[in-house]
């Protein structure tokens, strides 16, 4: 397990009204909190249309009402990597799963806080993940790594149902946005890079997270460090979502404006 105590989170909602205040707050602490901004009865459907695909799929308990999101137990196989599995590449097509990248409130808010025209990055990202899979758990990375194009794209984490901390959740470090490009390493386990967590803490900033609940919205630059937490619970799927925003006249990379992991699925051509 990788987490120690963690600070929480600054809500931000009481600065909505005020954009100069919130962009500065972001250019500072690298990320912007807001409890209970989104349409939390949308982000329940999106829940539930991923997990009746996992349901198709095996891996709900159907003792219990979907909507709880129960894991049945059945083990996801071992060859198998989540972001390349069928059940994922099937979440990746859901229409309510996409449409809600496009939906004001956001494109509002990046509006305002990037100050010019947008580009919601199609690259979208709707996780499930199982208890106690530690080893999957995404290590601490800055998302510039994977996104490349210009490190001023911003990513929204927004869990789909509420996640409590012991259910994983997502931590930052503020002010990391300012110490540059750091160097990313093979990690074991979740095949990807990261940032090994002793070099984290030799940086000196805190972790910082909440107990997350359906309509609240974390955003984060692209050079914020962030991690996301073990799923400790018996029995619970965590169920999240991840949208990209950037400046139209800012360099992208191509692989932004497909779908995610394209070219990684079975009986797909890179
Ligand atoms: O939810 C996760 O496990 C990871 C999310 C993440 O790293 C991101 O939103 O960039």
């Amino acid at each position: 397990m990788t987490q120690k105590t963690m600070g929480q989170l600054r809500d931000s909602m009481e600065l909505l009204h005020d954009m100069p205040k919130l962009r500065k707050r972001l250019e500072k602490e690298g990320y912007l909190f807001f409890r209970g901004l989104l349409d939390a009865e949308e982000l329940l459907r999106i829940r539930e249309d991923m997990l009746s695909i996992a349901d198709e799929y095996g891996f709900v308990d159907r003792n219990a009402p979907l909507r709880d999101g129960r894991y049945s137990g059945q083990p996801f196989p071992e060859s198998r990597k989540f972001e390349t599995s069928p059940l994922y590449r099937r979440i990746l097509e859901l229409p309510s799963f996409n449409a809600f990248g496009r939906n004001p409130v956001l494109t509002l808010l990046y509006t305002g806080l990037l100050d010019a025209e947008l580009v919601e990055h199609r690259r979208r990202i709707g996780r499930i993940t199982f208890p106690q899979s530690f080893l999957n758990t995404t290590p601490p990375h800055q998302d510039h790594f994977y996104i490349k194009g210009t490190p001023d794209t911003y990513t929204s984490w927004i869990a789909a149902g509420d996640c409590p901390e012991e259910m994983g959740g997502l931590a930052v470090m503020p002010e990391s946005n300012h110490l540059g490009f750091l160097r990313h390493e093979p990690m074991s386990g979740t095949g990807g890079h990261g940032i090994p967590h002793e070099k984290c803490d030799e940086l000196g900033l805190p972790w910082l997270t909440a107990d997350f609940r359906v309509g609240d919205l974390l955003l984060f630059h692209g050079m914020t460090l962030h991690k996301a937490l073990d799923n400790r619970t018996a029995d619970r799927l965590r169920v999240s979502l991840e949208y990209r925003y950037q400046r139209r006249k800012d360099a992208i990379d191509p692989s932004s404006m497909e779908y995610h992991m394209k070219g990684s699925f079975e009986g797909e051509g890179a």
